[in-house]
């Protein structure tokens, strides 16, 4: 899965694409690099970050999604509102990813159970504004394997068949960077529970903590790409059965030489 942030102010990428044209032009890109999926998304949820309202994340990504429907590009659609996913799925979005796994909007549910579309539900405590004070765990690992089975029971209950599904530990998300590292540690344990799971930690904040000079100043977000690399193939090594990165090129060379190699479960 490519990222395509289309927003002034995403973590990683932001600004880059706010033109329709650079970011229809970027998404082909991704795809011909081979990501079989592009990830649209038009409300940044890095740290900290304020809501834009349903009719600007539309107006974001609606443009974009129908021309890349167009050139042939399968897009899923990153959002919490069903009113967004609704309409990117009338522009010829295929897929919902969910960042907060059908928690923010009671409506997402019912909109996939109609749709018969791939829902990707994350794990997820709350909005990006104050997800920081909510990475509290004793058992990162059991607490979010539950609360991702609490999801899946409710979107079921919306109607939504279990082939669906898909399922992501949220990376950053209400997590610090000792979560983050024993997630990645323990993927197994989230495979286990019988659906595909996606693993997005390109670029983010634990990377450039962890890449940090001897000054302490974090590396910066342009200069993590061979950390995102090593751990995206750990986990693909592990099972999973989709990574989100935003440099796909240099992710599909490091799987074709995982596969070469016969690809061995670490
Ligand atoms: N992370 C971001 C955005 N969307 N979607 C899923 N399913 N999983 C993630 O971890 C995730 C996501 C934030 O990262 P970005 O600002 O680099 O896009």
């Amino acid at each position: 899965m490519g990222v395509l942030n289309v927003t002034p102010d995403s973590f990683s990428d932001g600004g880059r694409f706010a033109d329709v044209d650079a970011a229809v032009a970027h998404g082909i890109l991704l795809h011909q690099q081979g990501a079989d999926i592009i990830d649209v998304g038009g409300e940044s949820t890095r740290p900290g970050a304020e809501r834009v309202d349903a009719a600007t994340e539309i107006a974001r990504v609606v443009p974009v999604i129908s021309r890349l429907a167009e050139a042939g590009v399968p897009m899923s659609i990153d959002t919490t509102r069903a009113k967004v996913a609704e309409a990117a799925l009338d522009a010829g979005a295929v897929v919902i990813n969910d960042v907060s796994g059908g928690l923010a909007d009671p409506a997402m549910g019912t909109l996939a159970a109609d749709a018969h579309c791939p829902w990707i539900l994350m794990h997820w405590r709350g909005h990006s504004m104050n997800m920081n004070e909510l990475a509290v765990y004793k058992d990162v690992v059991a607490e979010v394997r539950d609360e991702l089975s609490a999801r899946v029971a409710a979107a079921l209950r919306a109607g939504v068949a279990p082939e669906q599904l898909i399922l992501d530990p949220g990376i950053g998300f209400a997590k610090k960077a000792e979560h983050n590292w024993e997630i990645s540690a323990h993927l197994d344990e989230l495979i286990d529970l019988g659906f595909p799971v996606l693993f997005a930690a390109s670029r983010k904040t634990y990377l450039g903590r962890l890449l940090a000079d001897e000054q302490g100043h974090p590396r910066p977000v342009d200069e993590r790409e061979a950390a995102t690399i090593a751990t995206t193939i750990l986990a693909v090594a592990a099972g999973v059965w989709g990574v989100r990165v935003h440099e796909v090129r240099a992710t599909v060379d490091a799987i074709k030489v995982w596969r070469a190699t016969g690809s061995p479960r670490l």
